[in-house]
């Protein structure tokens, strides 16, 4: 392979392949943490971190807000000559890109990919056409695909849900749209599909019968959850949380709440949650707390990195850039034995004043130093064994007699309350006072985020 891989026309003239340099060099294009091929505790950090690019983001977003129109002009729509030329450009663009940039995935919406037909039919022709173009670009870089998903909320059709629609003819053509978009994932060996639910909630539950959409939004994924394994997908399905927008209210709310409803339809097996660090936000999280729970239910699968803003109650879809978060992040993610189908997926968009071509490159780059970085600081983290030593000890006194008991089960309510005033337990008037030592491991978690190098 090409040190970068050029399908036709050169995209991004002028931007060679992104190398890493370390933390004193002052190249914008260039990585100072991430340097794919370094060992990090018996893994590569390419093999830890499995970066992928959003399709929707970097190569469809053209800059447009409510309160103005595009900004960003894409040489691979503009030098197109008719609308499915303007989606063959784009994927040699996208390709590019990645090989440039030098992540080992990408994930799409089947609409960032090939445009909607007059039918369904044709949308499936659509998608099957650049499938195939895709499929071509896979093999000759050895860039693959993490994620496929269906984008069932940008048409007006779904403006009242799609799997949730109150009209059944709306769940059908959903239904069309995730089979193909299913097909497209098998065709391409993506490890995973996603379903996020922009649309699966209410704007006021005034016109909503909740229990029924909620057991309508099951039905439909058990029967792509058994679609997918007939035709062979062995990947995992992963639900996005979000608790809003563009909903007020989302049945995909957060981490627990995707985890009750797994359960309560059988869907346990088949899916994980795709954690998004600004979706956790919203929901009131820290993308912390997201993962660490999604790892006690033993539900963890993948994570969209960006970041909001703690001071806007939207989805900014930024970069991440905060070390300290990354760092959280990668101890959790390395603490639930890391990545196996999912990864880290840059569900992040460049502001929409940002219209040099380096933009983009400079986002991912320094995206991809937090996170190599956060790698590197949580991985001491654990060597050190410091943290987990300190909260290991602060349960201790549930690993032997009667708190092992407590612990397994095998105490009634009597038992335990008679413990409270039985000869040998401790002086009630001091008892628990025993200091959390928030301040001392959020310094020591520092030390490691600064010791970084
Ligand atoms: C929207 C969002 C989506 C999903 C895929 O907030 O995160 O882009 O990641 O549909
Ligand atoms: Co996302």
């Amino acid at each position: 392979m090409a040190e970068y891989f050029v399908g036709h026309k050169e995209y991004f003239p002028g931007i060679g392949k992104i190398r890493y340099e370390g933390p004193k060099s002052d190249n914008p294009l260039a990585f100072k943490y991430y340097d794919p091929d370094r060992m990090v505790g018996g893994k590569t950090m390419r093999e830890h971190l499995r970066f992928a690019v959003a399709y929707w983001h970097s190569f469809g977003e053209d800059g447009s807000d409510p309160f103005g129109s595009a900004t960003h002009v894409h040489p691979w729509e503009s030098d197109a000559e008719t609308p499915m030329e303007a989606y063959e450009h784009k994927i040699d663009a996208a390709f590019e890109f990645f090989t440039k940039l030098g992540v080992d995935f990408y994930c799409f919406h089947d609409r960032d990919l090939a445009p909607e037909g007059a039918s369904p039919a044709q949308s499936e022709k659509n998608l099957a056409h650049m499938v195939a173009l895709a499929k071509e670009r896979q093999k000759a870089t050895g860039v693959r695909l993490l994620w496929a998903t269906s984008n069932l909320f940008k048409h007006p059709r779904y403006m009242n849900g799609a799997a949730t629609n109150p009209e059944f003819a709306v769940v059908a053509q959903a239904a069309a749209q995730v089979k193909a978009a299913i097909d497209a994932t098998i065709e391409l060996g993506g490890q995973g599909y996603v379903f996020w639910g922009g649309r699966e909630g209410y704007m006021t539950l005034l016109n909503t019968d909740l229990k029924r959409e909620k057991a309508h939004l099951a039905r439909f994924l058990i029967m792509a959850r058994d679609y997918g394994r007939a035709h062979g997908f062995k990947g995992m399905f992963y639900i996005e949380p979000k608790p809003m927008e563009p909903t007020k209210h989302q049945y995909d709310f957060d981490v627990e709440t995707v985890a009750g409803f797994l359960r309560a339809y059988g869907l346990e097996k088949d899916f994980r949650v795709n954690i998004e660090a600004n979706h956790a936000e919203l929901a009131g999280h820290d993308f912390h707390h997201e993962l660490e729970t999604a790892a006690a239910l033993g539900i963890f699968g993948s994570v969209d990195a960006n970041r909001g803003d703690p001071r806007n109650g939207w989805d900014t879809d930024q970069f991440p850039i905060n070390v300290y978060d990354t760092t959280l992040a990668m101890l959790a993610i390395l603490r639930a034995g890391g990545f196996t189908t999912g990864g880290l997926n840059f569900d992040a968009k460049i502001r929409r004043n940002s219209v040099d071509p380096a933009d983009l490159f400079e986002a991912h780059i320094g995206g991809m130093d937090a996170f190599a970085a956060g790698l590197l600081a949580a991985q001491r983290i654990i060597e050190d064994g410091k943290l987990a030593a300190f909260v290991r000890q602060r349960y201790a006194s549930f690993d032997a007699g009667d708190g092992k008991r407590f612990e397994e089960g095998r105490m009634s309510l009597e038992e335990l309350a008679a413990l409270a005033s039985a000869s040998g337990a401790p002086d009630v008037a001091s008892l628990g006072r025993t200091s959390g030592k928030q301040e001392y491991l959020e310094n020591l978690i520092m030390q490691y985020v600064l010791g970084v190098e």
